[in-house]
């Protein structure tokens, strides 16, 4: 790393005053457009820089990996997902890649009880009729859903996030199960009054609602996929605020259409900004356009997180938010 300012390419732009801050560490290339880079503009706005902060909407494959130049040595990714970024391609060039974990984990926890919440008593399909005009007035039998409290939430994937899910849902009166590649601690798993599966499929045929908390990786590519989501009961609701691909969408569209399954809550899709069309025409369905970190507090938080990140770079330390592998 140089002794002047390290020359830092910002991909999307950033609440101003994490540029403003960025501006003042850092000689700091900032995308005021927004729009997001091809990997041509990628590639070539990285030439004599050292850092790159790249968004979810960047794909940081190995064939840009391999393209950027010597000069970047620190890959501090704004978000904490990097399944778009490939780790072992970086890792091979030496490139470092940081993560903002932590400061998002009670938004994106929010967003999931919002959405396990507007699923079943059908919030969107109803705010929907109000502005249609259509709506004709209270009656017994109006727009029933179903109760949450009571239910079985299965959790999959219990780290920061699961775990924020499930303190929230405690209050909910649903009861909490969850499947981890680990075990959580039992002090933990007591506090949560969490019930651990081994096996996934197990879990799912016996829950009233998932919510889908785990990372995107090659092992959750599909997790749910059409013979898993078949194992749900037909009154179950499936929530995902963590990455598209760990849901077969077209399999999911579907069942919902099918009422194999009762309902759905969506923040992430497979093919962000597309939407499966067939989701699209369900009034089962809940979707929301990717805002589980999206308030100002946790967008400025993840923006101190990348320049703490920077810093202890350049500083010679070893980031406190390194990623070695998902
Ligand atoms: C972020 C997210 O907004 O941090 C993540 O992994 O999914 C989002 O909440 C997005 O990734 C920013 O890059």
């Amino acid at each position: 790393m140089p002794q002047r300012k390290p020359v830092v390419i910002v991909t999307r732009t950033l609440p101003r005053d994490v540029e403003t801050r960025m501006m003042e560490l850092f000689e700091a290339r900032l995308n005021a457009s927004d729009k997001p880079m091809t990997a041509d503009e990628i590639v070539a706005a990285a030439e004599g820089a050292n850092v790159l902060v790249p968004t979810v909407t960047d794909k940081i494959d190995a064939a840009l990996i391999a393209r950027l130049p010597d000069s970047i040595e620190l890959i501090a990714n704004f978000g904490v997902g990097v399944n778009h970024i490939d780790l072992e391609a970086a890792n091979a060039r030496k490139i470092v890649v940081t993560n903002t974990p932590g400061v998002l984990t009670d938004d994106t926890a929010d967003m999931t009880a919002c959405l396990l919440l507007a699923a079943p008593r059908r919030l969107t399909e109803g705010d929907r009729l109000v502005r249609s005009g259509k709506w004709e007035g209270w009656s017994p039998t109006f727009m029933i859903g179903h109760r949450i409290s009571g239910k079985r939430l299965g959790i999959i994937g219990m780290g920061r996030i699961g775990q924020a899910v499930a303190r929230r849902v405690k209050g909910f009166g649903m009861t909490v199960h969850y499947h981890n590649r680990r075990r959580l601690h039992e002090e933990i798993e007591s506090e949560l009054e969490a019930t651990y599966w081994e096996s996934l499929d197990q879990m799912l045929a016996h829950m009233d609602f998932i919510s889908i908390n785990c990372p995107h990786t090659k092992d959750t590519h599909h997790l749910l996929n059409e013979e898993r989501l078949n194992l749900l009961k037909p009154h179950a609701f499936v929530v995902n605020t963590a990455r598209g691909e760990i849901i077969d969408e077209a399999a999911l569209a579907r069942m919902l259409a099918e009422n194999k399954i009762a309902g759905a809550g969506l923040d992430v899709y497979e093919r962000e900004p597309e939407i499966e069309p067939a989701l699209l025409e369900l009034d089962n369905v809940v979707l929301a356009p990717h805002l589980g970190s999206a308030t100002h507090e946790g967008r400025i938080a993840m923006g101190e997180k990348v320049i703490v990140n920077i810093r202890s770079f350049v500083d010679q330390h070893n980031p406190r938010d390194r990623v070695y592998e998902v």
